[in-house]
């Protein structure tokens, strides 16, 4: 460390405890014990223990650090574990990080990037051991249901804690949590169960509506099956569709980049797709048929039961390129189909052809696991000062983007009435052109970086915060601890697109990203590839309706 001259940023050197296994096991209450403790020297690869079947990949090029893992009986028939990492030169702040899908792992990549600033950072393995798209653990474990949807979070977190005040000495000053995904829904089920856990939450494309979320995702894939049918869309043609959006809706939000920035407001017209006479090879005509048209409006539209009851957000107009995921095999995705099967139903056998609304019903009524994230009342994170910083990319094929803005609104309307307005504490962002918490279409090159959830980890395994650009305007973590702790807002976060994800230096384009419910809006002049030619304006005239 520096010490001639200015003051260090990193004040907290850990020397007093050890990074033992017996030193951590005597400040562990009995339902814990340590698997593991060891040291790690600067610039060193932290080699994933053989079996973490979610989270194979490495951190590496870290910081001096101790590495722990600790295990925690959370019933009389199940346990979770957790990861920590505890760096030499620590910021005095804990961050927890969160998991994807259904996965039973310790996200120790996602642990490097947030080390690299200097927090003690914890991931938990929610209780059991899979890959994200496997649900089948769960079958006839009501326990291990309940550790996923939200007790192995928090129960990690506060042992954490307690590992974190022996280790150095005293408790952090702030306490913080990003995740995407599943993780985005584990930061808002924890604040809504426990808004004392964290000061800032950074939430990337929550999928925080399990009951519908999950139940939706058969509803989709059943609109494009069975792949015999005249109505199904192969998985060839989804370009053929992606291209016909983008012809149609890029120019609708005022500039021609190839980045769909307001797809809400693009009034598609499918029909222009259309097959003419004796086509032999729709792939070559780039054409469907009336019956695959039929398809389409099913996907781009709400799901919606009798009475008007809405179910689920559609998927958005540009999010085609990962339409594979949900739409693009023979059968729905394993996220659907085992969740009703082994989550809900704890029915192996049922059949996905029986899906109808009252699995959705049945959902909402058992909520397995309590995971769910529809506490919309948020009020006791708010007055204990907690910070939300919420995102989601518009080019999502895995979980409807609209989700989020229902979310949004939902919190919205039940503040309100009680006299919070949101601004202050919790803000929403939309992502143009972001697929599922990271990336964009190789055609379309949207700003999709900002440190947030996994971000890093996209990239490659030593990367944290936004090479080149660490600073709260482009680094959605740095922008959530000024809002957290010195009350500077996040009035925009400029995104950064670089020619080469994996190699991140030469930037091709950066461009904020803005508060919803405005808008980055291009003013004309200069090179738009540049943030500064851009600002953020409400293109509705609802502002009023807000202040
Ligand atoms: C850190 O390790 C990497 C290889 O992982 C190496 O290329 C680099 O030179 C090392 N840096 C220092 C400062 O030792
Ligand atoms: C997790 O399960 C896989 C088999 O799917 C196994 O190979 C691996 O060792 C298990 N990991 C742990 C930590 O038990
Ligand atoms: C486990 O706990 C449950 C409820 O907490 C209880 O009903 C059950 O009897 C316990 N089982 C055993 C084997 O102790
Ligand atoms: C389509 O094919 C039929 C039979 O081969 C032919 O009579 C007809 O002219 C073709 N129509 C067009 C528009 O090419
Ligand atoms: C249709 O054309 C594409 C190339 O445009 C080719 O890859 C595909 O095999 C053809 N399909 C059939 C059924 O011939
Ligand atoms: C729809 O609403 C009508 C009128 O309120 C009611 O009679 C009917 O039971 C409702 N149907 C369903 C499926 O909820
Ligand atoms: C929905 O599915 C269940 C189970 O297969 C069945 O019992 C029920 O009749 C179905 N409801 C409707 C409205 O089709
Ligand atoms: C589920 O969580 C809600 C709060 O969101 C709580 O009121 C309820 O008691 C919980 N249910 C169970 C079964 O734990
Ligand atoms: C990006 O950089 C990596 C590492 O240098 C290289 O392997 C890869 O080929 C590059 N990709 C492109 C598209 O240039
Ligand atoms: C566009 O951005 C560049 C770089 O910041 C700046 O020099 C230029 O003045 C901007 N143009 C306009 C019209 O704002
Ligand atoms: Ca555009």
């Amino acid at each position: 460390m520096k010490l001639i001259g200015v003051v260090p940023l990193v004040a907290v050197v850990a020397t007093a405890f050890e990074c033992t296994p017996s030193a951590l096991q005597a400040i562990l209450p009995s339902s814990a014990s340590v698997t593991f403790a060891r040291s790690l020297s600067a610039n060193s690869t932290f080699v994933v223990p053989l079996g973490d079947v979610a989270y194979p990949d490495s951190p590496t090029q870290l910081q001096a650090l101790c590495a722990v893992q600790i295990k925690v009986i959370s019933s009389n028939s199940s346990a979770f574990s957790f990861g920590l990492f505890l760096p030499h030169d620590w910021n005095e702040r804990f961050l927890a990080v969160g998991n994807g899908g259904f996965a039973g792992g310790i996200n120790w990549l996602d642990m490097g990037a947030g080390v690299g600033y200097g927090f003690a950072v914890m991931s938990t393995d929610t209780g059991h051991n899979s890959t994200s798209g496997d649900i089948t653990w769960s079958l006839n474990e009501p326990e291990q249901k309940i550790d996923w949807g939200y007790r192995a979070m928090h129960g990690s977190i506060v042992t954490a804690k307690q590992v974190i005040a022996a280790y150095y000495g005293c408790n952090p000053k702030y306490n913080y949590y990003s995740g995407c995904s599943t993780g985005g829904r584990q930061g808002i089920r924890d604040i809504q169960l426990y808004p004392g856990d964290f000061d800032g939450v950074l939430a990337g494309a929550p999928a925080w509506w399990t009951s519908h979320l999950q139940t939706w995702t058969v509803k989709l894939a059943l609109y494009n099956l069975p792949t015999t049918s005249a109505h199904h869309i192969p998985s060839t043609l989804f370009p053929v569709v992606g291209a016909e959006v983008l012809k149609q809706c890029d120019a609708q939000d005022g500039l021609v980049d190839n980045i769909i920035s307001d797809p809400q407001r693009c009034d598609f017209f499918p029909e222009a797709l259309l097959c003419g006479p004796n086509v032999t090879n729709q792939t070559t005509a780039g054409c469907l048929t009336a019956a695959q048209i039929g398809t389409l409006y099913k996907i781009y539209h709400d799901y919606i039961e009798t009475n008007e009851t809405f179910v689920f957000p559609h998927l958005e107009l540009g999010s085609e390129a990962q339409w594979d995921v949900l739409l693009g095999s023979d059968e729905p995705n394993a996220l659907g189909t085992e969740y009703v099967q082994d989550f809900l139903l704890n029915d192996p056998d049922w059949n996905f052809y029986d899906f109808n609304y009252s699995i959705v019903e049945l959902a909402d009524k058992i909520q397995p696991g309590n995971a769910t994230a529809y506490d919309f009342d948020l009020s006791p994170f708010y007055q204990r000062g907690g910070k939300l910083l919420q995102y989601h990319g518009l080019a999502d094929g895995l979980i409807a983007t609209g989700s989020s803005v229902h979310f949004y609104k939902e919190v919205l309307k039940t503040m309100m009435p009680k006299g919070i307005e949101l601004d202050s504490w919790y803000r929403f962002f939309l992502v143009p052109g972001m697929q599922h918490c990271s990336g964009t279409a190789a055609d379309v090159n949207a700003p999709w970086y900002f440190a947030g959830a996994n971000q890093a980890g996209a990239l490659n395994t030593a990367v944290h915060s936004v090479p080149g650009f660490s600073d709260a305007k482009h680094d959605a973590l740095l922008a959530l601890m000024a809002w957290t702790e010195h009350g500077t807002a996040p009035d925009s976060l400029v995104a950064t697109k670089w020619q080469n994800d994996t190699t991140p230096d030469a930037v091709l384009r950066q461009r904020p990203l803005c508060p919803y419910p405005t808008q980055a809006r291009y003013g004309g002049h200069g090179n738009p590839d540049v943030a500064e030619n851009w600002s953020c304006e409400y293109l509705y005239d609802l502002h009023a309706q807000y202040t």
